[in-house]
């Protein structure tokens, strides 16, 4: 059988009476070193977002607030997952087309990232990367 495309992480909270702080660190929830962070928030309703592959990004999204529903497709399967929770992360690895939709209105979703911003990284064109699959 096919590995999952979603490879959801576990964050662990420390929560006690005054409320939760959540960690991500290497050797725990993060899998590289992070070179970039970033976020997405005050998305407008039935707005979405992505629509592109990487060629070798290696990226942690975190929905610390609100949720969203992350769509991926490896050229050949499809699977989706929402996220609403700031204690699981999606790691989503290079070669996969993904696609962000139905954002809450107080969606916040941290990504972090493996190396820094490469608009030459990007595939945006859906036919282009299925042609990739194939070579
Ligand atoms: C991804 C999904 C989950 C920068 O200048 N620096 C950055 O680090 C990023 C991420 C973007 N930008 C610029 C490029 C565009 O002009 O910000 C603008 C919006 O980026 P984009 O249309 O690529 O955003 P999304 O939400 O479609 O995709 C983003 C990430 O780009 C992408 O790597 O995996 O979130």
């Amino acid at each position: 059988m096919s590995p999952s495309l979603v490879q959801l992480v576990d964050i662990p909270a420390h929560g006690d009476a005054r409320g939760q702080l959540s960690v991500a660190e290497i050797g725990g929830a993060l899998p590289f070193t992070v070179r970039r962070a970033y976020w997405i928030h005050g998305t407008q309703p039935g707005v979405s977002r992505g629509f592109h592959a990487h060629k070798k990004l290696r990226q942690l999204c975190v929905c610390v607030c609100g949720s969203v529903r992350m769509v991926l497709f490896d050229g050949r399967r499809e699977e989706s997952v929402v996220l609403d929770s700031s204690t699981k992360g999606l790691l989503i690895g290079p070669g996969l087309w993904r696609e962000m939709h139905d954002f809450s209105p107080d969606c916040v979703l941290m990504v972090y990232a493996a190396a820094e911003y490469d608009e030459a990284d990007y595939i945006r064109n859906r036919a282009e990367f299925i042609l990739t699959k194939k070579e």
